[in-house]
Order: C-alpha cells, then sequence, then structure tokens
C-alpha cells in the first residue's frame, strides 16, 4: 500500500460542490482506502488573474493502485466532472486532481512527475497539507510545515468542511 496525496482544484460551476463530489469519487477509488482530506480553501488564482477563485483541498489515500493506474483513474474522475482539457494553460477548470505525492517516490515520466513540480511554492497544497499531516517530509528533505512559514498565504481562507 502507498500513501498518497492528492490535490483538488476548483474555479467552475460550483467549485465547492465539485470538491465534495469530487471527495466522493475519491471514497470509491479501487484498490484503495480514503484516509482524510484538508478543510475547504477559498484562494486567489495562480497564473491568469482574469478568472474566478480557486477551491482548493488535499486529501490522502491508501491504494494498491501502481502510479499510472492511480493517475489513470484520476483523470478518468475529471473528464467524468466535464474537465476539458485546452491548449491553454494555467486556465479556468472544472476539476483538477493533482498527484502531489506517493510515499517518498520519486517518479519522472512522460506522464507523471511525483512530487508535483510546482507543490512547494503554492499556498493552496502547502497550507491544506500542512492541516492533515505533522512535520511531513517531502522525498528531498524538505518539511512541510516548515514550508508553510516561508510561504505567504496570499490570501488563502477556510471556508468550509469536506465530509
Ligand atoms: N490557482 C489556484 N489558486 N488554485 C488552483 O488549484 C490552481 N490550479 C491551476 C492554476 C491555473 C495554476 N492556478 C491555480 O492549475
Amino acid at each position: 500500500m502507498n500513501t498518497v496525496y492528492i490535490g483538488l482544484g476548483s474555479n467552475l460551476d460550483k467549485p465547492a460542490q465539485q470538491l465534495q463530489d469530487a471527495v466522493s469519487s475519491l471514497k470509491k477509488l479501487p484498490k484503495s482506502n480514503f484516509q482524510q482530506v484538508s478543510s475547504l480553501f477559498a484562494s486567489k488564482p495562480m497564473g491568469p488573474q482574469d478568472q474566478p477563485d480557486y477551491m482548493n483541498a488535499v486529501a490522502c489515500i491508501k491504494t494498491e493502485l501502481s502510479p499510472i493506474e492511480l493517475l489513470d483513474q484520476l483523470q478518468k474522475i475529471e473528464l467524468s466532472f466535464g474537465r476539458i482539457r485546452k491548449d491553454e494553460r494555467w486556465g479556468a477548470r472544472v476539476l483538477d486532481l493533482d498527484i502531489l505525492l506517493i510515499d517518498d517516490l520519486v517518479i519522472e515520466s512522460e506522464r507523471l512527475t511525483v512530487p508535483h513540480y510546482g507543490m512547494k511554492v503554492r499556498e493552496f497544497v502547502i497550507y491544506p497539507l500542512a492541516q492533515i499531516t505533522q512535520d511531513l517530509m517531502l522525498p528531498d528533505g524538505s518539511n512541510v510545515t516548515q514550508l508553510q512559514k516561508t510561504i505567504n498565504d496570499n490570501g488563502l481562507i477556510i471556508v468550509g468542511e469536506l465530509r
């Protein structure tokens, strides 16, 4: 069993509801056990500012799926939520499910980079991750609680809980 942290994000079509529905989908993943999810956070868009604010959260699962099997499952969920993969980088999206960490694995393949390449500087990843872990260590030795202290919260706020 691998312990996996997944970043959830949405800024279209009732984002809070999208994230709650996404959590329900994560609870049904095959060969997996849902562990926990952070609070629901509202965040300012990183990247182009001419898009709605985001809702973000981080969930933890334990899974026997291989990393690629898990990626396939998460992309299937994104598609089922009406996610359209556009060429536009960093645009608005109905649902984003990012694999952040898989135990202390380092993966650099065509489809999958783990740890997630931007996670260490994104307040909407590090704050929810720090909320559900204690001194979690990344493969490069950095500590999530320490990272949180160095990253500006950029107006991030907790707006609710996910079940
Ligand atoms: N900005 C925020 N605040 N939250 C996200 O989940 C998010 N996702 C993205 C980009 C467009 C980079 N900006 C984001 O993919």
